[in-house]
């Protein structure tokens, strides 16, 4: 067994001596793996929650670590971080940090487009060794960051692989019952109800409906609720277009067995296929990446948004949290993989933005995540994985003066707004009533002088986050 592997090793360090400089590719990921040199940390978290942000920030945090101001990330403050080197990753679009950069440069300054596909960067980093193991190991080393990122959407069609399409049909026909959810729906409630299943439908009637439930989900999310599915419906991404499906919301009426043995030209099996080819063909690829390949993980919460938008919008999010969480169980390793990647051994959870309220307010916003995630993941999984929470800002827009945030809005009004407080855990049915309903305000991102060349993206407690994230590894 050791002989084997140590050959399996050998081959690869021969395979890594042929690889080209801009290039990971997956045999030198596994072999700097094994000798602690490579790491992989996923983003994560729903659609708007920060996440390109994060990475856009993250990298450039580390790019230009002299000039960052990470105090508390003890590499960057003994200024131990040498050089820093943007490679892509074998198998993934290169994650656009530099279209990043270009939209927070640009006047008035934008933020990072949003997200359509699966992306990845490599942040090598050479560094000055600590000084007590540089006798030994020599003065400089290399390691490497592998960040992902993905569009938010996709994350909830995770939890569909536990699911098959009669008892995803089931779901859907109870979250109809939000009132939320009927009424946007309308009278497309009573046509996906009144179906009946083994009747055939043509392909233009099929696709009518699917324009019509289509319609219905975006509509959902700009109400914010959270919990849409499937999540490419959302997407205008060429590549991974979903083939036209939809849930059948009268199923309840009908025999399991029948349903079981309806003709193949049955609507009921026309869809139940085209659901099963989308959770192969797009979402199972992605959770393989999603589990096999990440060691630690950020994931984002926008709670001030959550918390915002009333009682509903918060539940819905809470639901649709607790089911991601919840495929952390099947989504572990089998036991030859964990030879050879570690398992996810770390989440940060990071209430996100939290420049849109006074600093007095941060530890209340981290405090709220916190008991999201206790109400959301399951004691096993707190008990098996590091988790922390805390509350971080990747580009600071606002400006505190006395007790008053000075913002300027995505129309470039400037202006002032008044403090908000935000409650340090999830509010009882008589506090929601006492929460005022607002939305926050999309803000304009700062304008920084010399941003392309490395001058300092503000942010708050960035330096936090990579102590948590990298601290153990310089
Ligand atoms: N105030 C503030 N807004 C942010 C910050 N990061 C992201 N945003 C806002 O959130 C939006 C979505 O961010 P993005 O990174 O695209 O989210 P993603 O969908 O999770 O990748 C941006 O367009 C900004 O309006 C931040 O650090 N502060
Ligand atoms: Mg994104």
């Amino acid at each position: 067994m050791l002989d084997n592997l140590t050959s399996k090793l050998n081959k690869l360090t021969t395979d890594v001596k042929q690889t080209t400089h801009s290039l990971i590719d997956d045999a030198s990921r596994v072999v700097d793996r094994a000798f602690d040199k490579h790491i992989c940390i996923g983003v994560t978290g729903f659609s708007g929650s920060g996440k390109s942000t994060f990475i856009t920030s993250l990298i450039h945090q580390l790019r230009y670590s002299n000039e960052a101001g990470l105090a508390s990330f003890l590499a960057a403050r003994d200024q131990r971080i040498l050089e820093v080197n943007l490679l892509s990753s074998q198998g993934f679009d290169l994650f656009d940090y530099q279209a990043g950069i270009t939209a927070l440069s640009s006047k008035p300054p934008q933020w990072p487009q949003p997200t359509q596909s699966l992306s990845s960067a490599i942040v090598q980093i050479v560094y000055k060794r600590n000084s007590a193991f540089k006798r030994v190991l020599g003065e400089t080393s290399t390691f490497n960051i592998e960040i992902r990122d993905y569009p938010g959407e996709w994350l909830l069609d995770l939890p569909l692989i536990g699911q098959n399409y009669l008892n995803w049909c089931f779901d859907q026909t109870d979250l109809t019952k939000q009132a939320v959810r009927k009424q946007l729906l309308g009278d497309l409630f009573q046509h996906l109800h009144a179906i009946n299943p083994f009747d055939v439908m043509d392909e233009s009637q099929i696709d009518q409906l699917y324009q019509r439930f289509k319609f219905f989900l975006k509509q959902s999310k700009e109400q914010g609720l959270t919990l849409i599915q499937p999540g490419r419906m959302l997407l205008e991404d060429k590549h991974h277009q979903a083939v036209p499906f939809f849930p059948l919301l009268g199923l309840h009426n009908y025999d399991k067995d029948a349903l079981a043995n309806a003709n193949d030209k049955s609507i009921y099996k026309v869809m139940s296929q085209r659901y099963q080819d989308y959770i192969d063909v797009l979402v199972k690829p992605f959770n393989k990446h999603f589990f096999d390949d990440i060691d630690r993980q950020v994931v984002l919460i926008d709670a001030l948004k959550v918390i915002s938008g009333g009682k509903d919008n918060f539940d819905d999010m809470m639901l649709a949290q607790s089911r991601v969480m919840d495929c952390y169980k099947y989504g572990s390793l089998n036991a030859l993989q964990k030879l050879f990647t570690t398992k996810i051994e770390r989440i940060l959870f990071i209430a996100s933005k939290p420049d849109r309220v006074l600093a007095s307010q941060h530890e209340n916003l981290r405090s709220l995540v916190n008991d999201i995630i206790i109400r959301t993941c399951s004691q096993k999984l707190r008990n098996s994985i590091r988790i922390d929470t805390e509350s971080a800002c990747s580009i600071r827009c606002t400006q505190e003066v006395n007790d008053l945030l000075r913002v300027t809005n995505a129309e470039g009004k400037r202006g002032v707004v008044d403090p908000i407080l935000i409650p340090d855990h999830i509010p009882t049915e008589a506090e929601w009533a006492a929460l005022p309903y607002w939305i926050p305000e999309v803000l304009q991102p700062p304008e920084i002088d010399g941003l392309v060349n490395g001058a300092r993206l503000p942010s708050i407690r960035m330096d936090k986050v990579l102590t948590f994230l990298l601290g153990d590894k310089f």
